[in-house]
């Protein structure tokens, strides 16, 4: 049998474990500026001072959160701060949470385990073990994209969470880092960072920063009633039907409805 030269064996090997580096080389094309947005409070809804906020989702009609530290998966509302429903993870450290519109799916921080939840309520369907870290998560087309506090974001196959592609995170050709909770919307994915009042939005495809929204009223006005070095902006959702925007964060007592507005 004739053997393929090495080089061209190694790659056939490494088209089939590999994911793609989906980032498109800077061609010399000029990048188009991001837009620059804010984040402006419509309505403030309660939320539970306790919950130390790593995923909000709407999941069938109902709105979900991933809870870390002792954590939890939780069924909320909008009427009060506490949850309509809970099961406990007390031995992990539960992080960002998706919807395919059947199953939730559940990253935990360095446990290196998904939960897939099914069923209403929710119901304990499978485990699936991934390497590293979980930090925020979101389903588009089919994908479950993953954020890991460096500035790749993965593209994983929600059978089996294999990689199927991963992007670099830039502004303007910078790398940006700690992204956490994400959602996905139709034309781009939300990533608040981490220890920051900004929520960037990033093309799919490129990876490339299309709009730097500034959250930070809503850090404002939850000042003085939050003590926490740890309560941050995390907690971004989207509802399916109306596009409304929801955003909390960590051990905040509120979670906010908000609109995007352009600079004044
Ligand atoms: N992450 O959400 C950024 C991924 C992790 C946040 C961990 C913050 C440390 C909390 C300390 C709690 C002590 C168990
Ligand atoms: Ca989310």
């Amino acid at each position: 049998m004739r053997r393929l030269p090495w080089s061209l064996s190694l790659s056939l090997l490494c088209m089939a474990c590999a994911p793609t580096q989906r980032q498109t080389p800077d061609a010399g094309a000029p990048e188009v500026k991001p837009q620059r947005l804010a984040a402006r409070i419509v309505h403030t809804y309660p939320h539970d001072p306790t919950a130390f906020t790593q995923g909000l989702q709407f999941h069938q009609g109902q709105l979900y959160e991933s809870t870390g530290e002792k954590g939890d998966l939780r069924r909320i509302s909008l009427e009060q701060a506490a949850p309509l429903w809970k099961q406990s993870l007390p031995d992990v450290f539960p992080e960002g949470l998706a919807s395919d519109g059947e199953r939730l799916y559940q990253l935990t921080w360095q446990d290196e385990t998904l939960y897939v939840w099914n069923g209403a309520p929710p119901a304990q369907e499978k485990q699936v073990s991934y390497p590293g870290e979980g930090w925020g998560l979101c389903y588009w087309q089919g994908q479950l994209v993953r954020s890991d506090g460096t500035s790749t974001l993965r593209f994983h196959d929600p059978k089996d969470f294999h990689v199927k592609s991963q992007v670099q995170v830039t502004l303007q050709g910078v790398p940006q880092e700690m992204l956490n909770e994400l959602e996905c919307a139709e034309d781009g994915v939300y990533a608040n960072v981490w220890h920051s009042n900004t929520i960037l939005k990033i093309d799919y495809a490129t990876g490339r920063v299309l709009a730097v929204i500034d959250a930070s009223a809503l850090a404002q006005a939850v000042r003085g009633r939050v003590r926490s070095y740890e309560a941050v902006l995390n907690g971004i959702a989207l509802e399916p039907g109306t596009g409304r925007m929801f955003l909390t964060g960590k051990l905040w007592p509120d979670l906010f409805e908000v609109t995007l507005v352009g600079p004044a």
